[in-house]
């Protein structure tokens, strides 16, 4: 697929997808969410690609929303289709067997929370404004604001920004744990890039195991998430990255692991 909307590029195992309409301030029409939908399947299915960080384009914004524009006349069944789109690329971007990190570098509103929080971190400028202003455009959240959010940070919290429309900035975001980490705007990527190398050394079964136990048994009872949780940690002792990194401990030296 040819983007239009994004850019997408790949270094040391480590894919950077840019959304890229600084005019619209990175606003997502659905031609956007279809490639950034692509962009995370072939992250998904290519072994060489290790972490994935989202970030947008300009000194302004990662992702100031759904494109208003676009969405003012849609017919509900258009609103149902876009909705769904956008659902399905944020669910994939969320299980996708590979970390990934948004390095939120402005704007962040709407369905641009909404993808922040699709992603396993998120990395803030100090720039950064996070809000689900959806009600103030006669609307409510659609890519999933009204759920990851009461996880994130709480019921309390959520119900306060969803229901009044305000932004927060990077350092409330912070204190209430929506922002894993906040850097100035000038070291934000170089900072990420930094973080998703770390990750990138790590055995890659052993991430998919860990972000597998943690999303899938997040809702469960705890007698079945525990189960779920012995069952994937089990599963790490297949692997020879396992054994590396126990023989590496007791010989006192750094693993070297291979990824198998
Ligand atoms: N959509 C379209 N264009 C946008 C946009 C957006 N979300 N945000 C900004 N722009 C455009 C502006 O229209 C402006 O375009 P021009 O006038 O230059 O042509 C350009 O970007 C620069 O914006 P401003 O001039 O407004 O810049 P400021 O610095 O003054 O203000 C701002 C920055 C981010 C505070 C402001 O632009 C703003 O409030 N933007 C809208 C934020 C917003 O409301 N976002 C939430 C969108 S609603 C669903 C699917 C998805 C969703 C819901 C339902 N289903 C299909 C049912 C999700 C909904 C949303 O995300």
């Amino acid at each position: 697929m040819d983007y239009n909307n994004i850019i997408f590029s790949m270094e040391e195992g480590i894919a950077t997808i840019t959304f890229n309409r600084p005019k619209a301030l990175n606003a997502m029409n659905s031609e956007t969410m279809s490639e950034l939908k692509d962009a995370v399947t072939l992250c998904r299915d290519n072994d060489d690609i290790r972490v994935m960080i989202l970030t947008g384009s300009g000194d302004k914004a990662f992702v100031a929303g759904a494109d208003i524009a676009q969405m003012q006349d849609l017919e509900p069944r258009e609103a149902l289709a876009f909705m769904e789109l956008g659902h399905e690329t944020l669910r994939l971007l969320e299980t996708a067997s590979k970390p990934s990190i948004a390095a939120v570098n402005g704007f962040a509103l709407g369905g641009g929370t909404e993808i922040s929080m699709a992603c396993d971190m998120r990395f803030a400028s100090e720039k950064a404004r996070f809000g689900q202003p959806e009600i103030l455009i006669g609307l409510i959240p659609g890519w999933g604001g009204t759920q990851r959010l009461p996880r994130l940070i709480g019921m309390g919290r959520a119900k306060e920004l969803v229901m009044s429309g305000e932004q927060i900035d990077a350092q409330r975001a912070y204190e209430i744990g929506l922002v894993n980490r906040i850097y100035p705007p000038e070291t934000l990527l170089e900072e990420t890039m930094k973080f998703a190398r770390k990750l990138s050394g790590l055995p890659p079964f052993q991430l998919k195991m860990a972000k597998h136990s943690i999303n899938f048994g997040y809702d469960l009872p705890l007698d079945n998430a525990g189960r779920l949780e012995v069952e994937c940690c089990a599963q790490c002792f297949s692997t020879q990255d396992q054994k590396e990194g126990m023989k590496a401990f007791l010989e006192k030296r750094k693993p070297g692991y291979k990824g198998r």
